[in-house]
């Protein structure tokens, strides 16, 4: 039985993992660190702060907390001028009809996302009502893989986790809701995210019938 469904924003609602690459892009070009897509992928879900720390190693840098702090800064600032751009058109592809399914079904649904601007996105297109809680970066201690956002949006919502579906387009997220406990749908590549229960590439055409069938 499904009660409720959790989503991650970035990558999973709307398509902000690739302005975060891009900030964290233009940071690693400032301090003349080699940076792939690849190794955007192991940061994404990850906190801004734990982020900036494995671009550091990966570069082989070392600064005091005053410039990370200045570094945290930079990098938010891009990622914002390019996230303040964004409007309704870039929610991903079928989540508006899926979480109008979930409704209808009388399905709880929470927003579980690292990210500290996700209420500011969430506002920019115009979903911050479509949710019956929202936990985000600002309101955790531990970030993913630990599954506290998950297990605060599954306590607000009154569902265990053993009936509550967690999307996620991150490894380290997928690894959070596995060891709260939830069921868990990767969006994305059955190559970062085979450890999931399912992987599906979109949420066109997804349905409580498919998830029911592919998460017993
Ligand atoms: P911010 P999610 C995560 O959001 C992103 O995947 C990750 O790349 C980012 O570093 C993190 O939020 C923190 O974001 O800098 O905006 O606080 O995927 O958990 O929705
Ligand atoms: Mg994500």
């Amino acid at each position: 039985m499904i009660e409720a469904c959790i989503f991650d924003l970035d990558g999973v609602i709307v398509d902000t993992a690739k302005y975060h690459f891009l900030a964290w892009k233009r940071l690693a070009d400032f301090l003349d660190i080699p940076f792939s897509e690849e190794d955007n992928e192991k940061m994404k879900g990850i906190s801004r702060v734990a982020s900036l720390e494995k671009l550091l190693t990966l570069g082989n840098k070392k600064f005091n907390e005053s410039d990370k702090t200045k570094f945290c800064h930079c990098k938010n600032e891009w990622y914002l001028q390019y996230v303040n751009e964004m409007t309704r058109d870039e929610i991903l592809p079928g989540v508006i009809p899926f979480m109008e399914h979930l409704r209808l079904n009388n399905v709880k649904t929470a927003l579980g996302s690292a990210s500290k601007n996700a209420r500011h996105i969430l506002e920019l297109t115009h979903l911050t009502d479509d949710f019956d809680a929202i936990v985000d970066g600002n309101d955790v201690v531990k970030s993913k893989p630990d599954p506290e956002v998950f297990t605060k949006g599954a306590n607000l919502l009154c569902t265990a986790a053993a009936h509550t579906v967690v999307f996620e387009d991150s490894a380290k997220g997928i690894d959070a809701a596995i060891s709260g406990g939830f069921l868990t749908v990767g969006i994305g590549l059955e190559e970062h995210l085979g450890h999931a229960n399912i992987v599906i590439q979109t949420f066109e055409g997804l349905t409580l019938n498919f998830l029911k069938t592919h998460l017993n």
